[in-house]
């Protein structure tokens, strides 16, 4: 396949998303790309390695990716009290441009003039709130100006808006009606699509669920041992080929082994891609036909994966990904330690799609359902 470019690319290279999309190297143009039925002859025929269940590492095998550190994996999933602690602390870069620095842009005012606002404005586009967004809020917070003298109103003020912009998105819940439940996950290199299916495993497996983690990264070996190694910890089975499999006949015996064990929810993990490369959009959505030929109404859910750390550069990938496939919810990634935690307000209230997790950190207990609420508490 001519996507050999992924291998011989380090992984640590393609770890991060190049904030001008023109830094990456081309990917060569593909040769023809298998078609869906192609796919699942290859899946019912190869059957390169059985399916397994986890087993624990081999003594004195340490895990080949830095992903991996056993120390980065401690943790239990679904510890709500600790998570808004580290989200808190995650967020303190972007809280210190909206609430130390509002508090400044006060002093020694009494009342909200044009200027204040003008930097006001500032304040907001800096946390990557978004352009139209921040316009919006200041619009609103200038209509009620004379009821507003001091910082602590305004702080306040401007959390009520946030909260209200942020509400318009709908509800994420979604009943585990379906058996096997099928998620899909896909986005850019290196958002941490294998870290947030981990850490949603463990959680899953951690409420009595049978999970089954289906590798469809085929481009790169240490892909494949990252995921198992995340099975293993969050007690999972995994799906893998041999090296360099069409993705698409992973994922198809992946739904057949699911149907056979019983299993409850399936995870897909996709290689990353850009959101502009034609070929590798059509390559995910021949993924997505496959599923769905294997069992009708699958996947469930298409989980994309953002990272915050990107800012706006969020959104183009949210609208080309939701194009391609139709996208059910949103994971954001990354929040700890990033001034951009605005991404998160310009998020729910541009795109379509519900916001449904949030991670803020490596380990496996560093994702949390995403509360409005608790956002903007974490905030201010
Ligand atoms: N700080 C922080 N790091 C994270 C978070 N989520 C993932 N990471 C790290 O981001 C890096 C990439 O994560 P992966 O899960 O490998 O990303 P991916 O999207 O699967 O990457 P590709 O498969 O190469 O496209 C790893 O070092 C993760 O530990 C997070 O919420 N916060
Ligand atoms: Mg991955």
């Amino acid at each position: 396949m001519a996507l050999n470019w992924f291998k011989k690319n380090k992984p640590e290279d393609r770890d991060r998303l190049p904030k001008d999309t023109t830094e990456i190297e081309e990917p060569p143009e593909e040769t023809a790309m298998q078609t869906e039925d192609e796919a699942i002859e290859a899946a019912q025929s190869s059957k390169a390695e059985e399916p397994e269940s986890s087993a624990p590492e081999k003594a004195g095998e340490p895990p080949a990716t830095d992903e991996a550190e056993p120390e980065k994996l401690a943790g239990k999933p679904g510890d709500k009290k600790g998570f808004f602690r580290r989200l808190k602390t995650g967020l303190s870069k972007t809280r210190q441009i909206l609430t130390t620095d509002i508090d400044e842009l006060f002093a020694g005012k009494s009342k909200l003039d044009d200027d204040l606002l003008e930097e006001l404005e500032e304040l907001l586009i800096t946390s990557d709130i978004g352009v139209s967004t921040a316009m919006d809020l200041i619009e609103t917070i200038s209509k009620k100006s004379s009821t507003i003298q001091d910082a602590a109103q305004l702080k306040d003020f401007l959390k009520k808006e946030i909260l209200k912009t942020m509400d318009k998105v709908p509800s994420p819940t979604k009943a585990l009606t379906d058996k096997p439940h099928v998620v899909m996950v896909v986005g850019v290199n290196g958002v941490g699509k294998t870290t947030t299916i981990g850490k949603l495993a463990a959680r899953q497996v951690s409420e009595g669920k049978k999970v089954l983690i289906a590798a469809a990264d085929t481009f790169r070996a240490a892909a494949v041992e990252q995921l198992s190694i995340w099975a293993d910890r969050a007690g999972a089975d995994i799906v893998k080929h041999t090296d360099n499999a069409d993705p698409a006949a992973v994922a198809y015996d992946s739904l057949e082994a699911a149907q056979a064990r019983d299993v409850d929810i399936v995870y897909i993990d996709t290689a990353g891609r850009l959101h502009t490369k034609v070929n590798l959009m059509e390559e995910i959505k021949k993924i997505k036909r496959t599923v769905a030929k294997k069992i009708p109404g699958a996947p469930h859910e298409i989980i994309l994966v953002l990272d915050a750390t990107t800012g706006q550069n969020a959104l183009s990938q949210a609208h080309l990904f939701n194009k391609a496939l139709d996208i059910t919810g949103l994971a954001l990634t990354k929040l700890d330690g990033t001034a951009k935690g605005g991404i998160v307000v310009g998020i729910c209230s541009t795109l379509n799609i519900p916001l449904k997790y949030i991670g803020v950190g490596e380990s496996i207990d560093d994702l949390q359902e995403f509360d409005a609420g608790a956002f903007v508490n974490a905030l201010f």
